[in-house]
């Protein structure tokens, strides 16, 4: 028997004294669908400066064809979220078409409101309202694009806030943002979602207009069910406890999505669980815990990976992502709930604890392997990704002819 197998059967037991199935754990993992960003694929960096990457991504049917490379190795990423303006294309029925051949689909619609000279001073929240009729006007185009390629999702971001008290009025804003949201809401087709997306500072330094859970979610409670909150893990302050934050949304059925990444400082948009791998099994754990309770929302969450690179291979950082979201997903799925429960019932404080360590501290590579083997993916993705010389023939295709890269910094 090879030891992948032996690991395995040895797993399966364990799972079995505990009335856990190896089977559905295998099968949850292979259903867990992770969105990847059109921006990972592009060129991009800090504002010190932006490392052009051989063969990055140009264009939307470039980044479309990375992103069907990564859902080829990985079976886990079948759509493709998108920018506008910087995916903007002039035919939204042939963009759709291009990515069903490629074997994936366009997903999130993200509007964004940061990159014109109009928004200085903000977009929805700005003093004028001119300025503001515009960034609605852009969010309502949106919307149409969503309609014309299938996507049920606008996800929403704002840079909007202001760097110096007294610079504007705090309240004024927000009755600007709540008018601005109630149009916007209006307008979503019956099959579509907002999420709303927080942050607390940058590139605003003083108040940011949408900068935490409870505001986004306040927005969400005014508008209605089709408003949930999206949590990016590099949004908060230093030590914040977003999985409390995501059992919170869970309970009031408003968690819609993630944007996944890591980082170590701010918002340094690095490889999902590659500071923190702890952090992302314990969001995971509340999650799983949650949708074994029953709790409905927890089966209808956006998994979406928001980063962009300044030095590494764009297209083997994304796997990255995808493989490390699978490690931690895997290791929440084995928490010995039950035990877990009586533990808690017990007030054994360290007894919870431990059994949350045990199931992280489990080598899930030989389940991985497993959840690869049946979804007839390669055991290795980064390995079956070098070896296929994908990244070699684009760094000679794209060389070749000079493309707008789409992206602001490129
Ligand atoms: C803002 O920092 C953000 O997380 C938003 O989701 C934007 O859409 C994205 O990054 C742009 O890279
Ligand atoms: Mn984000």
């Amino acid at each position: 028997m090879a030891d992948d197998e032996r690991a395995l059967s040895q797993l399966q037991s364990t799972l079995a004294q505990r009335q856990q199935s190896l089977d559905e754990i295998v099968a949850a993992v292979q259903h867990l669908a992770i969105e990847t960003p059109s921006w990972g694929y592009g060129n991009s960096g800090t504002r010190f400066k932006v490392f052009p990457w051989p063969g990055a991504a140009r264009n939307l049917a470039e980044k479309m064809a990375d992103a069907a490379e990564v859902q080829r190795v990985t079976g886990a990423c079948p759509t493709l979220a998108l920018h506008i303006p910087w995916d903007q294309t002039s035919d939204w029925a042939a963009a759709r078409r291009t990515a069903e051949t490629l074997g994936i689909r366009i997903g999130a619609i993200n509007p964004n409101l940061f990159q014109d000279d109009d928004y200085r001073l903000g977009s929805l929240c700005h003093p004028n309202s001119a300025i503001r009729q515009r960034a609605v006007a852009h969010v309502l185009d949106c919307i149409a694009i969503g309609r014309d390629v299938g996507s049920d999702l606008i996800s929403l971001w704002l840079a909007d806030g202001t760097n110096y008290a007294g610079q504007d009025d705090l309240r004024s804003r927000r009755h600007r943002l709540i008018d601005a949201l109630h149009i916007i809401y209006a307008a979503l087709p019956e099959h579509m979602q907002l999420l709303i997306e927080y942050k607390f500072f940058e590139p605003a330094f003083y108040a940011t207009d949408l900068p935490d859970w409870g505001t986004a979610l306040l927005m969400a409670q005014k508008l209605g069910p089709r408003a949930q909150v999206l949590v990016d893990t590099g949004h908060h302050a230093q030590g914040t406890n977003i999985e409390q934050i995501v059992a919170q949304l869970l309970d009031e059925g408003r968690l819609g999505g993630f944007h996944f990444n890591d980082r170590k400082y701010a918002d340094d948009d690095l490889i999902v669980g590659s500071h923190n791998p702890y952090e992302l099994f314990r969001i995971f754990h509340e999650i799983v815990g949650a949708a074994a309770d029953g709790v409905a929302n927890a089966s209808h969450i956006a998994y979406m990976i928001d980063q962009s690179h300044n030095i590494e291979p764009k297209i083997e950082a994304m796997i990255q992502s995808v493989l490390n979201i699978q490690v931690a997903y895997a290791k929440a799925l084995l928490v010995d709930r039950a035990a877990l429960r009586q533990a808690q019932l017990a007030n054994d404080v360290l007894g919870g604890y431990r059994i949350l360590q045990d199931a992280y501290e489990t080598d899930v590579r030989p389940l991985l392997a497993e959840v690869r083997r049946r979804s007839g993916r390669p055991m290795d993705p980064i390995a079956a990704f070098r070896a296929s010389g994908y990244a070699e023939r684009i760094a000679h295709e794209r060389s070749s002819v000079t493309v707008s890269a789409g992206y602001p910094d490129a």
